[in-house]
């Protein structure tokens, strides 16, 4: 029964629905049930899942794609215990809200050891206070609301996590003081710098011969894609993604040219970025796995470059403050340059040719799966990438228009994909989800399938075995990189639903992913790969990091 005072819990939830939200992610604890208990009274569907890293990667993985994701969790152990996957939505720029239960006002006024307590009561909220863009505790009843408020506002505009703590008694009790909600202001530029940097950047793609626009994540984040498409139409202006921002624009666009990833790329992808006179660097997180991890940055020397960011907005060598990505993006579109022609330019991941009959009986590598992948996943679905080379074969891939590829492709966090596959589902239900991941990753997180089938998820799973951490016996081996080996069809045995399959030939892959994606079932497919295979990413991660990480590759010993 809904009171008719508010209490924190309910506004709370109330306010979430009336944002979108669908479903929570969480796991209780004693300091956590009486929110629970608001959460269940509330509109939105709880998914309790095994592990609070599981709880924070699907509320990731459904932030990436309705624009807010809530997690629920319990004081220290719940919340601590999810700390590494709120750092891969704060570095990875995720609009994720972590909730968490805390102990009482009474009780924090005595310096009582209490269970779950680490050091002070203010250590956890201190820990996420450094992967959070704004953090609240709801210590007072009348202004929780306002608080709530604050932090869900502060975690869409930044599209950072945020962190409401709320003490078990606080969470019952009524709220009489609900502010208006207040729309907050269109952020504006400062007139004569925009108008500089639009000046600016007019001059540089009019007498530039084969600009480029780099389609980065900020633009999925801040909903700017439709923008830097209009540009990029206007002006005939080719794009490229990231492996953070794969498929943000659709992979099937005749403007696009493909993934870039310095030498990870396909090398036509990479030329053509490399030799551009006007890199158009939209939205863009600038970081090592952009290079390939390799220091090639200064390839893209700063006199040819253009970056536009939410933080930063910088033409050659000089920089504008007060200028908005929106503005600067809607502006820029409006402004009268001659569209080029185009010329000739690099074609993204072909379609896939079909398997051959004499290919059928062949043994698999990471190249032929992704090649088979790439045949049959279709419009409306979507793939989540594990750390590892389910990651860096994914470069290949060539999706579908209005295919989803979420993969915490800077972060780099193992343990992403499976959990991230059910926070997809669950914001997604009607579409097919895919989810990619290595032996080790999930021998992390692959127990969160158990939330898939309580709830009815019928994801498709794809368990790249290489028998151990393949990745980084690329850069240095050694027994360290061995794990137990599993038998990966049996998960389906255990958690009693779904089908598990072990393929090791083209041909067997082809059957089995067909009848999945036939099937109304969840599947399992173990994919038996050569210790010794990697795609051809992988083997520049792996040499490129292996010079750097392993001495004795830096002396230069074999
Ligand atoms: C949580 C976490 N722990 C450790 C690592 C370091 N690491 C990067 S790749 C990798 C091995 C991945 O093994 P697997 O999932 O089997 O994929 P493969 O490399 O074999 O394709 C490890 C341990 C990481 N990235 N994330
Ligand atoms: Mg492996």
């Amino acid at each position: 029964m809904k009171p008719s005072t508010p209490t924190v819990g309910s506004f709370l939830f109330d306010y979430l629905h009336s944002l979108g939200v669908t479903h929570v992610f969480g796991i209780p604890g004693d300091f956590a049930l009486p929110t629970f208990r608001w959460l269940q009274a509330s509109k939105l569907k709880t998914i309790t899942m095994t592990h609070e890293p599981g709880v924070g990667f699907a509320a990731d993985g459904y932030a990436r794609i309705t624009g807010l994701g809530v997690a629920c969790v319990t004081y220290c152990v719940g919340g601590l215990n999810m700390l590494n996957s709120v750092a891969c939505a704060y570095a990875e720029k995720s609009p994720l809200l972590v909730i968490t239960g805390g102990p009482s006002p009474t009780d924090r006024t005595k310096d009582v050891l209490m269970h779950h307590k680490v050091r002070t009561f203010d250590t956890q909220r201190r820990i996420f206070e450094e992967v959070t863009c704004a953090t609240a505790v709801l210590l007072d009843p009348e202004t929780a609301a306002a608080e709530i408020m604050r932090v869900v506002d502060a975690v869409r505009e930044f599209s950072r996590p945020g962190y409401i703590e709320i003490p078990f008694d606080v969470v019952d009790m009524p709220i009489t003081n609900i502010p208006p909600i207040v729309k907050r202001p269109v952020p504006k530029s400062d007139p004569d710098n925009l108008t500089a940097m639009l000046e600016d950047a007019v001059a540089a793609i009019s007498k530039a011969k084969q600009p480029v626009i780099i389609a980065d994540i900020e633009l999925h984040r801040h909903g700017l894609v439709e923008q830097a498409l209009a540009l990029a139409s206007k002006f005939n202006i080719p794009i490229a993604s990231t492996l953070l921002s794969k498929s943000i624009i659709s992979e099937t666009h005749p403007l696009f040219i493909g993934v870039y990833s310095g030498p990870l790329s396909d090398a036509a992808v990479q030329k053509y970025v490399e030799s551009s006179d006007c890199l158009i660097m939209l939205g863009a997180f600038i970081t090592d796995v952009w290079f390939g991890f390799m220091s090639t940055s200064e390839k893209l020397g700063r006199n040819h470059t253009m970056l536009a960011t939410t933080e930063k907005m910088q033409i050659g060598g000089r920089t504008y403050e007060r200028v908005v990505l929106k503005e600067f993006l809607e502006r820029l579109a409006q402004a009268s340059v001659t569209p080029r022609k185009l010329g000739t330019l690099p074609q993204p991941a072909p379609e896939p040719k079909p398997l051959a009959d004499n290919e059928k009986s062949g043994a698999l590598s990471i190249e032929n799966f992704f090649r088979i992948l790439g045949l049959y996943v279709g419009e409306n679905s979507i793939i989540t990438c594990d750390t590892g080379d389910a990651l860096f074969g994914a470069m290949k891939l060539r999706t579908k228009k209005a295919t989803n590829f979420l993969a915490d492709a800077y972060y780099l966090s193992m343990g992403f994909s499976v959990p991230a596959a059910i926070g997809a589902m669950a914001a997604r239900p009607k579409e097919r989800v895919f989810a990619i991941v290595g032996d080790g990753a999930f021998q992390m997180t692959g127990v969160e399938l158990s939330t898939a089938v309580k709830f009815g998820m019928k994801p498709i799973v794809f368990v790249l075995n290489n028998d151990g951490y393949g990745t980084q016996r690329f850069i240095l081996d050694g027994p360290f990189n061995e794990i137990l080996r599993w038998n990966y069809t049996k998960v389906t045995e255990l958690l009693g639903a779904g089908v598990g399959k072990k393929v090791t030939t083209n041909g067997e892959l082809e059957v089995a992913l067909k009848e999945a994606i036939a099937s109304d079932k969840m599947y399992l497919i173990e994919v038996i790969l050569p210790r010794t295979d990697a795609s051809p990413s992988l083997k520049r991660v792996g040499e490129e990091l292996g010079r750097i990480r392993d001495k004795d590759k830096r002396n230069g010993a074999a």
